[in-house]
């Protein structure tokens, strides 16, 4: 582990890749929105996944450093995205160390001055345990980067242990169901009464409503009938290098 944190650091700036994965309108399919996720390629062409080594950059800190680089770049590819004449807002992913012990809100601020982005072309996306930690700080931290004009996501919706009278208080913009409740929701009652009632709750909030993990033209049918705003998943788009979604854009237009 100590040597991987080692290879971590001096990879921050010079290995790690952002791909895009697009977020669709349900209605049409068309792009709303792309998320950033973070790949780490190794010189034998595979990738090392995010899941082995946020755990340890949150653990040694090294979060800080790899979330800074993450906000750059995302603001970097959507200066470059509004330039091909796609001006798609981004997302960026927030681990809950990074929530609350960077200076988020002057990295947007930066990254979004740097590049001279308009306001909204930057997202944030939280987890549940980012905003149940330490309620009042999130709540503020939120209220600031709204004022710099990002928005902001409550992502895997649903697996977290959220105080919905609390959620009710907090500036989000955006709910994502999470996608083990997407993946059999046209065959498993169950997953359609807990999709249908996110929907439900997230629209009575004023959310905008996304499922991840959107995989077949059915899951896609079933949400888009009963209400779903925007979808994601492997049949919209698989996270893709940005040239290559900007390619698919203007093959797609
Ligand atoms: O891309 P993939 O499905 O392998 O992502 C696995 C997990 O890693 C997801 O939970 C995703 O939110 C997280 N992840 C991907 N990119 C980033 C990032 O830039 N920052 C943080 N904190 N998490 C990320
Ligand atoms: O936790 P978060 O929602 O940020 O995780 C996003 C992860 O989900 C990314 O690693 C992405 O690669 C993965 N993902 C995106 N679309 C699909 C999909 O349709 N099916 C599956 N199984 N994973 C997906
Ligand atoms: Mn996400
Ligand atoms: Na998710």
């Amino acid at each position: 582990r100590l040597r991987l944190a080692g290879r971590i650091h001096s990879a921050i700036d010079t290995e790690f890749e952002l791909y895009y994965q697009p977020i669709c309108h349900a209605s049409d399919g068309t792009p709303a929105a792309l998320e950033a996720l973070l790949r780490w390629p190794q010189a034998d062409g595979s990738f090392i996944p995010p899941g082995e080594f946020i755990q340890l950059c949150e653990d040694t800190g090294l979060i800080l450093a790899l979330g800074r680089w993450v906000i750059r770049a995302a603001a970097q590819a959507q200066r470059r995205l509004a330039d091909a004449g796609w001006p798609l807002p981004i997302a960026v992913n927030v681990s809950a160390v990074q929530f609350f012990n960077s200076d988020l809100v002057a990295e947007f601020a930066r990254a979004t001055q740097e590049f001279g982005l308009e306001r909204g072309a930057l997202q944030v996306e939280l987890t549940e345990s980012s905003l149940m930690r330490k309620p009042a700080q999130a709540k503020q931290t939120m209220q600031r980067l709204h004022e710099q004009g990002v928005c902001i996501s409550l992502d895997d919706f649903g697996t977290g242990y959220s105080n919905m009278s609390y959620l009710q208080h907090l500036p989000l913009d955006i709910l994502k169901i999470d996608r083990s409740f997407v993946s059999d929701v046209e065959t498993n009652p169950r997953n359609a009464s807990i999709c249908r009632a996110l929907l439900s709750l997230g629209h009575s909030m004023g959310l905008t409503v996304i499922a991840e993990g959107v995989e077949t033209p059915g899951q896609h049918q079933w949400l888009a009938a009963h209400g779903c705003d925007q979808v994601q998943g492997y049949l919209l788009g698989r996270p893709s290098p940005l040239v290559e979604v900007i390619a698919r854009l203007e093959t797609a237009e």
